[in-house]
This record gives C-alpha cells, structure tokens and sequence, in this order.
C-alpha cells in the first residue's frame, strides 16, 4: 500500500489517499453458476411500470440448443448484406429520433456524461438520486463496475438498434424479404477488436455508405462516421461551457490511427486478460496493475486526440464509434469472466458519480443506475450483469451453451493466447488479418520460463485539477518537439489520465489510478536477455525517462503531478506445455536504482 513507497526527491507534497486501497474488502468472489442465475426473470415484465426493462434482444435464439446470436466483428458484419443494412437503417433512425424520447441517441449517449440529468424517471436508488455527489453522469470509471455497468448500457442500445431494425425488415418485399426478417432476429451490436488490428475499421471514417434499402440500392449518409446534434447551439444549460459544447457534430483527430497503432493496444489487452488473478485487478484502474479499463482509455484518447469527443467522457458516448469500442470492451471483459469462471465482483470503493455516494462501497448488487430489468423499476446489478445470456447474445470465441464451464474456460483461454498473445508461444495466429504482428520473442516455447519487466505507475486523476493529461515513458532521446509525442511516436508507452466527470470548480477529489506498461518489446530491441537482472536494470537506469504532457501538447512540469509514484520491477512468468492454462507469475522484485532520483520515481 502507499505507506510504504517513498516517493522522489523533488516531490514532497505526498499525499495520502488511502481511501481506495484501504476500503477494499477481502471477500470471496460471487459463487453463483450460470445455471444458479434466474435467466427468465429477465422477461419478466410487471404491468404498469414506467421503467424500460433492458432485457437485451430476445429474438433468434435457438430454443433447440440454446445457441445466441453473436455480436460480430464489423469486418463481418459488413459483408453480410442484409445484417448490415438494417445495421445502418436502424442506427441512423435511432439518431433521427426525437431528442426528447427517451430512446433517442441524443437521451441515451447522454447517459453517460453529459447533459447530467436524470434518465427514464430513474432517480431514487439507494438514497442517492442525480446530483448527491459532484460526480456528472452515470457512467462508472475508476470502479469495480466499470465492466458491468456498460453491459446493460449496451444492451439497452442494442435493444433499441434492434427494435428499429425489425421494423425496416417488415417493409422489405419479394423473395429475398425472409433473409430481412431472419438477419433482424439475429441483429447484435458489432464490436471493432482494436486489440487484433489498432487502427479504425475503414468503414468508420466514409461519409456514406452503400446498402441495400426497401427501395432498392441507395448511398445513405453514413451514421457511423458522425453524430450530427438536432439542437445546435446547444442548450447552454444542458452542455455549459467552451469545447465541445461548441461543436454541432462529433470528430475525431487526424493522427487517430497512427496514436492507435503506437499505443501497444495487443500488449496490453493480453496483458490485461493473463495477469489480473482476481476481478477488480482486471476490470480497473483502481486496483493495481494493468486492466481492461487502462487500455480503453487509451483507445479513447488515441481517437480523441487533443479535443475530439472520445478524449472526454462527457462526451465520448455521442461519437459511434463509442458503440464499437465499448462492445470490445465487453466482448475481452466476457473472455476473461470465461477463462475465470469462479471470480467476479468484490467490494471496492467507487469514487461516485451522478448516483452513486462518493466513497461508498460498491458490491455486487449495487445498483448500475439507471439501468432496469423491468418496467417497474428493479435495476440492473452486477449480478444480473454477470452472464450474456440474460441478454441474449454471444461474441464468436464464446458458446457457452455447447460447453461446461471448464470446457469453455480451456477453450477461451486457448484463443486468447492465439489472438493475442504477443510471444505467439504455441505459434502463429489463426486470424490472416492479423498477420501484420511481428512475433516478438521467438524463444519462448510452451513450458518455458522467462522474466517480464514492467513499469508500475500509479498517479492521482486530479492532479491537474480535472484536466486530462499523459504520462509518456521514453528510452534514450526524447524527441525535442513535444507535439511529436502526441502520437505516441518515440515512447515505450504513454498512460492516459481521463479524470471522471466532475461538476464545478473543485475541490477535486484525489483519486489513484494504477497502471502498468511493459517493457518486453524495448528489452529485444536492445538485444538483452531479460533475465540478466544487471544489464536490463543498468539499461533502464541509464536511458529511461518520462514527461507529463497535457493534451494540447505542452508539457508539465513532473513537479507539478505530486502524486506521481513509478517504479521499474520484474518478475519470473512461467508458460503452461498446454494453451488451455494461463501463464503463471511469482512475487515482482522492485529495482528502486532504476527511478531512483527521477522526479517522480520510488527509490
Ligand atoms: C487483486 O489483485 C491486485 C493486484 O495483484 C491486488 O492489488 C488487489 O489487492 C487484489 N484485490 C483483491 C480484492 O483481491
Ligand atoms: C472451442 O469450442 C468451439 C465450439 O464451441 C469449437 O468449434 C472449437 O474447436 C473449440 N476450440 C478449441 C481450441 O478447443
Ligand atoms: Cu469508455
């Protein structure tokens, strides 16, 4: 815990937040089996309610086998005819909807962050209602729940996209109407697997596209690309403020793809799947280590860049592409609930926000606000969150419904190492589009053992007084313009800092994020064998170095980021002889020579 790291010599206001880290309760994860878990309350739906039961789809599934629509990759989902034009037809309807009906794009991407206010009548929960906490939004980041909350969140999406797709299906006619109404009943949300290929599928960034509608062949506008708002100016109540308040429609930074593709995205999704041993340390940034949360930041940021719409989470829910990324976020989050059947939620702090009391204990059955499984009012826990068949649907690595749970843990975990494992130790990938990977440590072979070296830093959200910033690590030269840095270019890794969104002036709350980068890739580079514990140390002592810079590109003096605490370390990893188990990791040795002296470094 904190107590124990001393921090560099030119930082002495250390604080203390023990909050986080204090308040983690040690409890036994959630047993409940799939089988424990009462699907069917699921559909229930009392009468009368005003609530809108987020249920998922509950069309195409096979009531024979049980099989579930799979939510696809968009690299398929765009080759499939039929699936994909009703795909564009119902987004675009969803974005044309009227703003002031509750399922309009404009009512639900404002759930995230802004316009902070109450959605669908759901304001009483727990005896925190909207506004209890200086925290906007619903959206939960730096928590336990940052997994389980965008479940029902893209689940009620996908509800909606569906509802419209099987409308446009009925107005199909002639032979070819059946193939409509069978693609709307296996419509799903497709995900974009930033992991495998970082850069932005193609079809993302065209202003129109070609489909095939009820009246023949037709180039639409392209619903993915923007998200044009009905109301422009907008209501200086609801989106206060400069920035993004100014723009009618949502962009993206010109150096998006080249951001993405430095950003180590298959590294740290691989890391983030193999080494987290219990739930909290692979859903967030809360908790030490590397985590799904930590990476789809950088997705955020690399896309955003400067002042885009990802880069805020005020407002990275109206960019489409939000919907793509967070569905891969829920897909790598399923991958791991597989590989790790028994864990799951365990008590944490949440930091709070729009509903959720600040510094209170998240668990879980707290309430994922404003989320209901009924239309009267009961919400969506992380319990009911826990199993993608309450929402009816799959992702293609996935068919639980063929396969006992340990099964499809030895299954899941055999496709992770062959999607991402960055050493490809039991061999090359499956996937030809993902060919353009370079197979880092030829050595490693199943059985072997070798040394990992990482980075773990960890640093406060509000040190900047709720502006984001980077932390970038560098070998050797820095590149003299920091502007060059912005993508990512000549660093071993950046860490992203987004704070949560946060109303007024402040105080600002301190709030520790966690992270870890992996310095394999530079280890090769410089031709060491990792397990010589001088050499590597000397070389990182010597050449290693980092720079906080703010989003416009300027840079921070590391003096002025004081809760900054990063250290070097290594540890021993251990690959299975077979690809149905997980490596295995011993206890990290700290090497305090490294940081040592650096502003900002443990030593
Ligand atoms: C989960 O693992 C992380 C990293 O090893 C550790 O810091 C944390 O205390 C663990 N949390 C629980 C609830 O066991
Ligand atoms: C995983 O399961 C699927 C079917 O559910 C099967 O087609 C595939 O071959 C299995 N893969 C491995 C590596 O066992
Ligand atoms: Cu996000």
């Amino acid at each position: 815990m904190l107590s124990n790291r001393l921090f560099g010599p030119c930082c002495f206001l250390l604080s203390l937040v023990a909050s986080i880290a204090a308040a983690r309760h040690h409890s036994r994860a959630s047993g409940l089996s799939p089988r424990a878990f009462p699907v069917e309350t699921a559909h229930d739906s009392a009468e009368g309610g005003n609530y809108y039961p987020i249920t998922g789809v509950n069309t195409g599934r096979d009531a024979q086998t049980g099989a579930r629509p799979f939510r696809q990759n968009i690299l398929d989902l765009q080759n499939d005819g039929p699936s994909w034009s009703l795909y564009i037809q119902a987004l675009t309807a969803m974005q044309n909807a009227d703003d002031n009906d509750p399922l309009s794009y404009f009512q639900v991407a404002g759930i995230h962050g802004r316009p902070y206010r109450p959605w669908n009548n759901f304001n009483q929960v727990q005896g925190a209602g909207p506004g209890t906490s200086a925290f906007g939004g619903y959206c939960t980041h730096n928590s336990v729940l940052f997994p389980t909350w965008h479940r029902p969140y893209l689940a009620l999406v996908e509800q909606v996209i569906a509802g419209h797709a099987q409308d446009i299906a009925k107005q199909y006619t002639g032979p070819s109407s059946s193939d409509y109404q069978t693609a709307a009943d296996n419509l799903r949300l497709p995900y974009w697997d930033w992991a495998s290929i970082a850069e932005m599928p193609d079809v993302v960034n065209q202003p129109t596209v070609t489909i095939t509608t009820p009246d023949g062949d037709q180039d639409v506008d392209n619903p993915l690309f923007t998200y044009k708002f009905h109301q422009f100016p907008h209501d200086p109540t609801l989106f206060p403020g400069g920035g993004l308040a100014n723009s009618p429609q949502t962009w993206r930074d010109n150096s998006a793809d080249q951001s993405l593709q430095n950003s180590n995205l298959m590294n740290r999704a691989w890391y983030a799947l193999t080494k987290s041993n219990n739930y909290s340390s692979f859903a967030t940034l809360a908790t030490s280590g590397t985590s799904i949360e930590g990476v789809h930041n950088g997705v955020h940021a690399s896309i955003g860049g400067q002042n885009g719409f990802m880069t805020f989470l005020d407002y990275s829910a109206f960019d489409p592409i939000f919907w793509l990324h967070h569905t891969n976020v829920d897909r790598l989050s399923a991958l791991w609930q597989a590989a790790n059947p028994n864990k799951y939620v365990t008590p944490m702090t949440d930091p709070g926000t729009f509903t959720i009391v600040p510094k209170s204990i998240d668990t879980v059955s707290t309430s994922l606000t404003p989320f209901t499984s009924n239309n009267i009012g009961t919400a969506h826990t992380s319990i009911s969150a826990r199993y993608l068949s309450y929402f009816d649907y799959s992702y293609p690595e996935i068919e639980d419904w063929t396969q006992t749970p340990a099964q499809l843990k030895a299954n899941v975990t055999s496709q992770i190492y062959d999607l991402y494992d960055p050493n490809q130790v039991f061999g090359p990938r499956h996937d030809h589009r993902q060919s353009r990977t370079l197979r880092a440590r030829k050595a490693l072979t199943p059985g072997s053992t070798t040394k990992e070296w990482t980075i773990d830093i960890s640093v406060n959200k509000f040190d900047l007084n709720g502006e984001g910033f980077w932390v970038r690590f560098f070998v050797g030269d820095i590149p003299q313009n920091p502007q060059d840095w912005l993508t990512n270019a000549a660093s071993v890794g950046s860490v992203q800092v987004m704070p949560t969104p946060h109303l007024g002036e402040g105080p600002f709350p301190e709030l520790l994020e966690y992270d870890e980068l992996n310095l394999d890739g530079e280890i090769t580079k410089a031709g060491y064998d990792p397990q010589d514990i001088h050499t590597v140390a000397r070389h990182f002592e010597k050449n290693l170095q980092w720079r906080v810079q703010k989003l416009d590109g300027s840079v921070v003096p590391t003096e002025q980021i004081p809760s900054l605490n990063i250290a070097v370390q290594d540890e021993t990893v251990t690959f299975p002889s077979d690809n149905t188990e997980m490596p295995t990791y011993e206890e990290k040795t700290v090497h305090p020579d490294v940081t040592k002296g650096k502003c900002g470094g443990r030593g």
